[in-house]
């Protein structure tokens, strides 16, 4: 297996850190060889006819053409390696991904808000509940829209750019945009889902190696689409509790007081996305 997996690390595959992400490298690595065994045999092929059938050895053309099974055989092999790929171990693998989820209880589920340039994680707090969320209160330090009315959105969680998840714990996102279609790709994790406003789209992994590891926006979604990066930290348990309380501490104290359409207090002086329009905190919708 290990001269396999060279290849992976060729393409730039950083690491798998997700308990399904060996099934991605086998399907990877497999059709990668195959790939090659394709090219280095079509080539063998054209670089053949070019030769056997060259003008000066057969000046009239032959109009019977090929005469022996071998092509057809060959082709049916082809075939056949492909429907196998396919339909046993790529369908197979991509339903297991989106029609078998963790049970709720199980799972730490989280909303992810994607919009340019960065994306904003919304996870529910001690109460377990997520707080109600509306277009109308979107501001520089609302980027989410929460309610500050809805009891079950004071103790939630806002992050931007950076989220801390618990190793061994199966993590459901829900992914949604503000604005264009993005897309929520964690190499390491070997899991990617679109973001596209107006939708809901769950995606799951289980993370089976502590760290950080990096969070990437996988469609061209503007002009500051290369710098839409984040951080996704796998905690043991312990660290992540102690990261959950941090930020309800944190967070307790800014999403408490205002009230709807009071003047919003001086935006964060949190790390602005690179050239994110001056006036346009309104999602599309
Ligand atoms: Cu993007």
């Amino acid at each position: 297996m290990n001269s396999l997996a060279l290849i992976n690390e060729f393409l730039g595959q950083p690491p798998n850190a997700s308990s399904h992400g060996y099934q991605i490298d086998h399907i990877l690595e497999f059709c990668h060889w195959f790939m090659g065994a394709l090219f280095i045999g079509w080539s063998a092929f054209f670089i053949f006819v070019l030769i056997r059938f060259r003008k000066r050895a057969h000046p009239a053309a032959d109009h019977l053409g090929v005469r022996s099974g071998i092509s057809t055989h060959l082709e049916f092999s082809v075939v056949l390696i492909e429907a196998v790929l396919l339909l046993g171990f790529a369908i197979p693998l991509w339903a297991k991904r989106v029609n078998q989820f963790p049970p709720g209880k199980e799972a730490l589920l989280v909303h992810v808000v994607a919009q340019q340039f960065s994306f904003n994680y919304h996870l529910p707090g001690p109460d377990g509940q997520f707080g109600r969320r509306d277009v109308g209160f979107v501001s520089n330090s609302n980027p989410l829209g929460l309610d500050p009315n809805d009891p079950a959105g004071k103790d939630d969680i806002v992050t931007t750019g950076e989220l801390h998840v618990p190793v061994n714990r199966p993590v459901i996102a829900e992914l949604s945009s503000k604005d264009v279609i993005h897309d929520f790709f964690l190499p390491s994790m070997r899991i990617a889902g679109d973001a596209i406003p107006g939708s809901l789209i769950p995606v799951w992994f289980t993370p089976i190696k502590t760290g950080t590891d990096e969070v990437i926006c996988g469609q061209l979604c503007g002009l500051g689409h290369y710098g839409m990066k984040g951080t996704l930290v796998v905690d043991t348990p312990q660290d992540y509790q102690a990261w959950l309380k941090e930020r309800a501490e944190l967070s307790g104290g800014a999403q408490s007081a205002p009230p709807p359409g009071a003047p919003s207090p001086a935006p964060k002086p949190e790390n602005k996305p690179p050239a994110q329009p001056a006036a346009s905190p309104s999602p599309g919708g």
